[in-house]
């Protein structure tokens, strides 16, 4: 078994909750605009499945209002949409509301402590990464990452695996090296196409995914005497996820 060197990280629905955030973002950016759409939360469940801001708007438009999508100038407008999207997201952010999902800073810590690197590959926009780590890490939050692969570092967005692979050659990583930490199918999906171990941590708006490829899925990392629940995989007498655990499921797998 290769000694494990890299934890990466999904962002999110990993990281934090974020998602109601995005959804709220997307609101926001289409009443300023003057345009009557309005994402609720079982619309967005479903919206979900197709990753990243710019695709999600033009899947919707082409289920739900066709005509938007016929414009000359729609991929500027979605484009221009998504930009004020991303502004309103950034503002939801430093007003320093959104917290870490449990045991997320005291896993990034004991990895550090070990001498493990950290990672991040996601689908979202890199201005929501840096906000998100600096509002809830501080300032040295983004530095703590050797490696961040988001929305600009792949063409294709998962499930497509491009953007692991582009944190693994920034890494110099192999595959069977890291470990990382999904919310989602999609994520999942991306992550087992790129060779990675992947522990899945199911979040307020993945809860009925389907995890088959998973090490190990929890309600989420836990804390002492905050225990999580593994709904795939044992605890092995743990009460929250930490490196030897980790460790002991890569063992088994
Ligand atoms: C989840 C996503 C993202 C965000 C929207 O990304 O699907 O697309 O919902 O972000 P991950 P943008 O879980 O991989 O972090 O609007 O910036 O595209
Ligand atoms: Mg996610």
């Amino acid at each position: 078994m290769t000694p494990l060197s890299t934890l990466i990280f999904d962002v999110d629905g990993t990281l934090a909750e974020t998602e109601d955030c995005h959804r709220k973002a997307f609101n926001l950016a289409f009443e300023k605009t003057g345009m009557d759409w309005a994402w609720d939360h079982a619309l967005y469940l479903d919206l979900l499945s197709v990753t990243g801001g710019k695709e999600r708007m033009r899947h919707y438009a082409e289920r739900h209002d066709p005509g938007f999508l016929e414009a000359d100038d729609v991929d500027d407008r979605i484009l221009s949409l998504h930009r004020l999207k991303t502004d309103f997201y950034v503002e939801i952010m430093q007003s320093g509301d959104i917290a870490l999902r449990p045991g997320i800073a005291r896993l990034l810590n004991e990895a550090r402590q070990q001498g493990l690197r950290l990672a991040i590959a996601t689908t979202t926009t890199r201005a929501n990464v840096t906000n998100l780590l600096t509002a809830t890490l501080g300032a040295d939050g983004p530095g703590m990452f050797a490696a961040i692969s988001a929305a600009d570092s792949a063409e294709r967005k998962k499930p497509a695996p491009d953007v692991y692979f582009d944190v693994l050659e920034k890494l110099g990583s192999a595959p069977g090296e890291c470990l990382t930490f999904e919310d989602s199918q999609p994520g999942l999906i991306a992550a087992r196409a790129a060779g990675i171990d992947t522990v899945v941590t199911r979040s307020a708006f993945t809860a009925c995914d389907d995890y088959m490829d998973a090490l190990a899925v929890l309600s989420d990392l836990g804390e002492p005497g905050q225990p999580c629940e593994a709904l795939r995989g044992h605890m092995r007498g743990h009460e929250f996820v930490d490196l030897e655990l980790l460790q002991n499921w890569r063992g088994k797998s």
